[in-house]
Parts: structure tokens; C-alpha cells; sequence
């Protein structure tokens, strides 16, 4: 469980360490991966979510994906990529929330993923919370426990 004094600090306004749908770069399952490649490629990011024609998450992608689709293609060219679809490389979604706030949840999968995604109950795409995002409450904590807290060093007890 974490400290309720640190959870306080870090999940103050849960809404704004969430990157909203909007401005998260996405593609669809029909995509030809040719197309998913230059996504990634412009964005610049590694990995992004696969959503359906609704806006529900269907999956991820990432750069490693397509590569790794691609190196099974017998004399591997990156135009033998638009006979492929995202859906023949994409990952699936193993972890994900339906709320920001709920942090000991997401600095669990943080460990291992680089964004946690958020979809409401009809599993309708919110947006993704990223690492820095939260690395920067992180940071918040670090700098400001001492100002809302008292935090003393526990009286050392000899056995
Ligand atoms: P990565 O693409 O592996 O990016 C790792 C980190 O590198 C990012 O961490 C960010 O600090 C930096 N970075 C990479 N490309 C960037 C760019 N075009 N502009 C600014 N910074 C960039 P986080 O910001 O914590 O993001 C974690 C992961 O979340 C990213 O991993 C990416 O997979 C995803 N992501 C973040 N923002 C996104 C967005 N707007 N659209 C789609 N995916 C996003």
C-alpha cells in the first residue's frame, strides 16, 4: 500500500497527468503497417494504441512489432509492409485503467510499460498516463513532502 501521505500528494488533480485522446497519436487494426511505420516514424514515439473505428483500445504497436513482422518476410523490404495490416503485428493490451486516481494500480504496470492506457467502462479510449507525467509528481514529492509534512527520521531502537 502506499504511504496515504504520498498518494495524497501525487494523485492531487488525478486529470492532469492523464494525456487526453486528442493528442495521442493512434492507428487503426486496417492500417497497412506501411502506414503504422511512418506514424511512428513522424510522432517519434516507440509504441502507440491501436484503437477500432469506435474509439475503443484494440491494441498496441510499436516500432519492434513491425520490425519483427518485417524480418519474417521472405527478402524483407520496407514496401512489402503495405501488404500487411496493424492487425497482423499488434500487441495486445495487458494492462489498462478506467481511472486516473487509481495510482497504486498504475505505478504497478509503470514498471514494466511506459504508458498505462485509460478507457472508461464501455472501453472507450480516455488517453494515457505516461512516465512523465508521473515522474514529474515524482519530482513534486520529492521537493515538496517536507513543506506539507513533518518527516522525521523514525528514534533508532538498539535490540
Ligand atoms: P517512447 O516512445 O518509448 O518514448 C520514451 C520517452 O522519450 C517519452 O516518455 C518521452 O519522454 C520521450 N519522447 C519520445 N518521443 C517523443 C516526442 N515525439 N516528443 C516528446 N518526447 C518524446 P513518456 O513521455 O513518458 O512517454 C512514454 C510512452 O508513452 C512513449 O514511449 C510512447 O510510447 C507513449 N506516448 C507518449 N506520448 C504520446 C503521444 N502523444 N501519442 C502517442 N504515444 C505517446
Amino acid at each position: 500500500m502506499i504511504d496515504p501521505a504520498v498518494e495524497q500528494m501525487l494523485r492531487e488533480d488525478p486529470a492532469s497527468y492523464v494525456i487526453p485522446a486528442e493528442v495521442v497519436a493512434n492507428v487503426t487494426a486496417t492500417n497497412t503497417l506501411e502506414h503504422a511505420l511512418m506514424v511512428l516514424s513522424k510522432v517519434g514515439y516507440s509504441r502507440v494504441p491501436v484503437l477500432d473505428p469506435d474509439d475503443r483500445l484494440q491494441g498496441m504497436i510499436s516500432l519492434a512489432a513491425i520490425t519483427d513482422r518485417l524480418l519474417h518476410v521472405p527478402g524483407a523490404a520496407v514496401d512489402q509492409l503495405s501488404r500487411y495490416t496493424v492487425a497482423d503485428a499488434m500487441l495486445p493490451v495487458d494492462h489498462w485503467v478506467d481511472d486516473p486516481a487509481k495510482l497504486e494500480t498504475i505505478l504497478n504496470y509503470m514498471i514494466d510499460e511506459p504508458f498505462v492506457p485509460l478507457v472508461n467502462e464501455d472501453g472507450i479510449f480516455q488517453g494515457i498516463i505516461t512516465r512523465r507525467e508521473i515522474l514529474k509528481r515524482v519530482n513534486y514529492l520529492a521537493h515538496n513532502l517536507n513543506d506539507q509534512y513533518n518527516v522525521t527520521p523514525k528514534e533508532h531502537t538498539e535490540s
